[in-house]
């Protein structure tokens, strides 16, 4: 098989990480972005020395410095980024419009753009509630810049995250399973599409040297983890042999609750209000210039979230 070049700028980040390491895996050059900036970071440091010493190389830039972004990504047929985007941690995604800028100027045309994406498709998140819509209208700002530069680009539609959504029973605010009751949004019976993170980055990788998924959007969709609220429960009753006491929030008490939140909840209690209750994820057939990743890359066996919730077991 011909392997890539790839650049991972963002690459000790919660999904980076894992991109990193499935695309050493798969056998890619990879380069990951080693910025100036982390200085005293010491965490952030010793992850990319232990990726250079798994096989990839660490290439110096700096976002403040145009010249060492094209440098980067003149070496590579692929850059992915993986940015920050979750309020809660810290909020940068227009920052790779300078990414952008220095894949048009490096104009190495073979070359494909992964932006930071993951998560639910922008483009159909025209009418997203305030606070939490400015994450959608930036990601369709640097699709702009991409599109209108002539960028060749592949967007990866993530769904939820296993961490954010699966071990919390997707509640808000806590990262573990409640352990007597739980809130139902609405009946709890709305779709949605659960995804181990180390899968989200193994169909990434599978996408990058695709001509399937070239300017396309990949959604990632398996079977299995398309399921609602309620079956995820009870997946995590059925380990746990006990019930929990399950309390239903209503659309509106929900939307709500926002009011007495800081700026991060707001963001939340929006996302997860068009995923549990419009159902965002589910509500629309894949369609034109699109995929399904499942459906490329059959061979990948991805997490079941009933095996994804044993970690949570005593
Ligand atoms: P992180 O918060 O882990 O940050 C990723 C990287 O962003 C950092 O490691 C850092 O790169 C880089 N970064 C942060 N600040 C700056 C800065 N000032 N200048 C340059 N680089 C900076 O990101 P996530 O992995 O949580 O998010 C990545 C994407 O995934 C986002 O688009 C987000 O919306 C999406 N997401 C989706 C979820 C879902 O459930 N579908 C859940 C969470 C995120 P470096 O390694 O160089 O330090
Ligand atoms: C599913 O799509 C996305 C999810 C997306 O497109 C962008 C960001 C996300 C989520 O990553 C983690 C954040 C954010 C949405 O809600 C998550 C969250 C979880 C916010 C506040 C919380 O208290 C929380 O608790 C689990």
């Amino acid at each position: 098989m011909v392997k890539s070049k790839v650049l991972v700028v963002g690459g000790t980040g919660y999904i980076g990480k894992r991109i990193v390491k499935a695309s050493l895996a798969a056998g890619h050059t990879t380069h990951v972005l080693q910025r100036l900036e982390i200085g005293l970071d010491i965490d952030k440091l010793q992850m990319l020395l232990s990726f250079k010493e798994q096989g990839a190389r660490l290439v110096e830039a700096s976002f403040s410095d145009h010249r060492s972004l094209v440098e980067a990504v003149k070496e590579v047929d692929v850059v992915i980024c993986t940015m920050s985007g979750v309020h809660f941690r810290s909020h940068n995604i227009l920052l790779q419009l300078k990414l952008v800028e220095a894949i048009k100027e490096a104009g190495n045309i073979k070359q494909r753009f992964f932006p930071s994406e993951f998560g639910m498709d922008p483009a159909l998140m025209g009418d997203a509630i305030e606070p939490g819509r400015v994450t959608f209208d930036e990601k369709m700002e640097v699709r702009k810049a991409i599109e209108e530069a002539q960028i060749p680009y592949t967007y990866i539609s993530a769904n939820c995250f296993a961490g954010y959504f699966v071990g919390n029973l997707s509640q808000l605010g806590t990262l573990v399973p409640p352990k007597h009751k739980v809130c139902l949004y609405g009946d709890g019976n709305v779709k949605v599409v659960y995804m181990d993170e180390d899968d989200v980055a193994t169909y990434t990788i599978k996408s990058i040297d695709d001509p399937r998924t070239m300017n396309k959007t990949v959604y990632l969709r398996p079977p299995e983890n398309i399921m609602t609220q309620r079956e995820l429960i009870a997946k995590w009753e059925k380990l746990k042999g006990t019930q929990l006491h399950k309390i239903s929030i209503s659309q509106q008490d929900f939307l709500s609750s926002m009011k007495e939140m800081d700026y991060a909840g707001q963001v939340g209690v929006g996302h997860f209000y068009h995923i549990f209750y419009e159902g965002c994820l589910t509500n629309f057939e894949i369609g034109q210039n699109a995929e399904e990743a499942s459906a490329l890359y059959p061979e990948v066996c991805y997490t079941r979230m009933d095996e994804y919730l044993k970690r949570f077991l005593n």
